[in-house]
C-alpha cells in the first residue's frame, strides 16, 4: 500500500460501518471517516451515497486508489488480502477457514437482511398494519437465526481459540435488536464473545465512537 494512502469510510455510529471501522483500526490502516446522516430519514444522504453505492448503505469504503468497495463481507476479505494478514481472516489453508466463510456469509446473507426488511418495513409492505405484522415476523425470524449462530459459537471466540472478524460482527450486531439483555439470556455464548471483544484495548476508540452509552462515555 502506498505511503500516505488513506481509506475513506462512509459510516454512521452504531450502524454496520462499525464492523469495518473496527477492522481498519485493528490493522492500523489510515482512514478518514465520512459521517453519513440517517439514511432512512435523509433523501440528501441517500443521494450523496448512491453514486458510490446504489443501495445507499453503509459501510461504503473508498480504497486508497479510489475504487469503491461495498458489502461488509467483501470489505473484510479484501482488507485481509490487502494487508497480507491473517489475524482477522484465517488463511485459505487454515483449519478454521471453512467455518469462517460459512458464518461470515450466514451473518451477511441471513441476519443482516432482517434489518434491511424490518428497519423500515413500509418500504416493502405499504399498508401500515400489514407492515407492522411483517416487521414482527422478521424480528421473530431474526431471533431464530441468532439461535442457530449461538449453536455454532465457540469460546472464547466464535471460532474457538482464535479471534477473527466474526467476533467483530458479533460485537457490533449484538448491540442491535433484540438487544444485549436478550443475548445474555438467550444467546450467552454470543454475549460473552461480544463482551470480550468490547474489552479489547485496540478497539476501545471504535467502541466509544459507535456505542458511547455502553462504553461509559
Ligand atoms: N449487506 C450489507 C448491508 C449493509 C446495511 O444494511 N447497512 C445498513 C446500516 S447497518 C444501512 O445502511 N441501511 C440503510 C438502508 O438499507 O437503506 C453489508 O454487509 O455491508
Amino acid at each position: 500500500m502506498a505511503e500516505g494512502a488513506r481509506f475513506r469510510l462512509y459510516g454512521r455510529p452504531f450502524w454496520g460501518s462499525a464492523i469495518v471501522e473496527a477492522q481498519l483500526a485493528w490493522y492500523g490502516l489510515p482512514f478518514d471517516y465520512d459521517a453519513v446522516d440517517d439514511l432512512f430519514q435523509s433523501a440528501a444522504a441517500r443521494a450523496a451515497l448512491a453514486p458510490m453505492n446504489p443501495l445507499a448503505q453503509v459501510p461504503t469504503l473508498v480504497l486508497p486508489d479510489g475504487r469503491v468497495l461495498t458489502e461488509s463481507a467483501a470489505i473484510t476479505l479484501h482488507l485481509a488480502d490487502a494487508t497480507g494478514r491473517d489475524d482477522l481472516v484465517p488463511r485459505a489453508d487454515a483449519a478454521e477457514r471453512p467455518a469462517f466463510l460459512r458464518w461470515l456469509v450466514f451473518l451477511v446473507a441471513n441476519l443482516y437482511p432482517t434489518f434491511t426488511y424490518a428497519d423500515d418495513p413500509q418500504r416493502f409492505v405499504r399498508d401500515a398494519a400489514a407492515a407492522k405484522a411483517f416487521a414482527e415476523a422478521v424480528e421473530d425470524y431474526r431471533r431464530r437465526l441468532w439461535g442457530i449462530v449461538e449453536s455454532a459459537a465457540g469460546a472464547p471466540w466464535f471460532l474457538g481459540a482464535r479471534f477473527s472478524a466474526l467476533d467483530l460482527y458479533v460485537a457490533v450486531m449484538t448491540h442491535w435488536r433484540p438487544g444485549r439483555p436478550w443475548f445474555e439470556t438467550d444467546a450467552p455464548k454470543l454475549a460473552a464473545i461480544a463482551q470480550r471483544a468490547g474489552a479489547e484495548p485496540r478497539l476501545r476508540s471504535v467502541w466509544l465512537h459507535n456505542f458511547p452509552k455502553d462504553f461509559g462515555a
